[in-house]
C-alpha cells in the first residue's frame, strides 16, 4: 500500500472505530487448512493433544447454534499458523501504527446456516468487546482482527459495525448472547441518544476487518447455504497493560508465545 493509502486507512479506522479490508491477506491453502481444523475442533479432535479453553459451545452441543470455541489455536497447528501469520500482524500494525502487536486471545466462530424463522441461537447480540475485557487497564490499546474463512456475503450473517460508536464510552447494555437483536439496539440507542449507522463487513475468504474495543457490533443469522466461518483474533499493542500486572482469566497466557504469538515487532515492547 502507498503511504497516502495507509494514512487514509488509519484515519478511517480512527474516525469510524473499524476498518473492513476485503483484499485477501492470507494464503488460500492456509485458509483451507484452518477451515478443516475448525471441523476437527467441532468434532472434538485435538491434533496437538491440548484442548481449547472452556467454551460456550462444546462438541456434542446443538450443531445448529452458534459455535464459539475459545483459544482454538492451541488445539490445531493450522489454526495457530493462520492467527499468527505475519501478514495479519503487518496489517494490524499498518492500521494502528503500533510498534508491536500480540495476539492475546482467539475465538473461533462458526455460524451454521439456518432457514428464516428457525428457532436457534445464531445471533451475536450488540456489544462492545471491552465490556468483557475489564482485566486490562482502561486506556489499553486492544482491538480485534476478524478473519473470514468463508465467503461472508450479505446473506451470511456478516458482522455489522456501528459507525463512530467507539466514541460513546462504555455502555451498560452490551450482550453478546442476546437473541433479541432489535430490542437490544433500541435499548442502546435510548441509552446513547446518538445516530445509529450500521456498516456490514462483507469479506471474501482470507480477508479481515479490524475493530476497536469500544466499537459496537453484532450479527444476524446466516441465511445462506454455507456455514459462516471466522476467527476473532483479539490483539493488543505496546500501549496495553493488564490491571495491576495480574495474569488471570483472559490474560493468563500472555507471557507464553506458544499460546499468544507476537505477530509484529519485538516482544520487549509489550508489558
Ligand atoms: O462473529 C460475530 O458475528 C461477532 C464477533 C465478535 O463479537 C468479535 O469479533 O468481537
Amino acid at each position: 500500500m502507498k503511504v497516502e493509502e495507509i494514512a487514509l486507512a488509519r484515519k478511517k479506522y480512527q474516525d469510524d472505530g473499524f476498518l473492513v479490508c476485503p483484499d485477501p491477506l492470507l494464503p488460500h491453502d492456509l485458509v483451507e487448512e484452518a477451515a478443516a481444523g475448525m471441523d476437527e475442533l467441532r468434532a472434538g479432535r485435538y491434533e496437538t493433544g491440548i484442548p481449547p479453553r472452556p467454551s460456550s459451545w462444546s462438541p456434542g452441543d446443538d450443531p445448529n447454534s452458534l459455535c464459539k470455541i475459545e483459544m482454538p489455536q492451541i488445539a490445531s497447528h493450522a489454526i495457530m499458523d493462520l492467527v499468527s501469520h505475519t501478514a495479519l500482524g503487518a496489517k494490524a500494525a499498518e492500521i494502528t501504527g503500533a510498534e508491536a502487536v500480540q495476539v492475546w486471545w482467539v475465538q473461533m466462530l462458526y455460524k451454521p446456516p439456518i432457514v428464516a424463522g428457525q428457532q436457534v441461537r445464531t445471533h451475536v447480540g450488540w456489544h462492545q468487546d471491552y465490556n468483557y475485557w475489564g482485566i486490562w487497564e482502561d486506556d489499553s490499546e486492544l482491538f480485534t482482527a476478524w478473519v473470514a474463512l468463508s465467503d461472508v456475503a450479505p446473506d451470511c450473517g456478516p458482522m455489522n459495525f456501528v459507525v463512530g460508536s467507539h466514541k460513546w464510552g462504555l455502555s451498560t447494555k452490551s450482550d453478546f448472547f442476546s437473541q433479541d437483536y432489535d430490542a437490544l439496539r433500541d435499548a442502546i440507542q435510548a441509552e446513547q441518544n446518538q445516530e445509529w449507522q450500521e456498516e456490514p463487513a462483507i469479506l471474501p475468504p482470507g480477508s479481515a476487518s479490524f475493530h476497536q474495543k469500544l466499537t459496537f457490533h453484532g450479527s444476524a443469522p446466516n441465511l445462506s447455504a454455507q456455514p459462516r466461518r471466522s476467527f476473532a483474533v483479539h490483539m493488543r499493542t505496546e500501549k496495553s497493560r493488564p490491571k495491576d500486572n495480574v495474569r488471570q482469566g483472559l490474560t493468563t497466557f500472555i507471557d507464553d508465545p506458544r499460546y499468544c504469538p507476537i505477530v509484529f515487532g519485538d516482544a520487549g515492547a509489550l508489558k
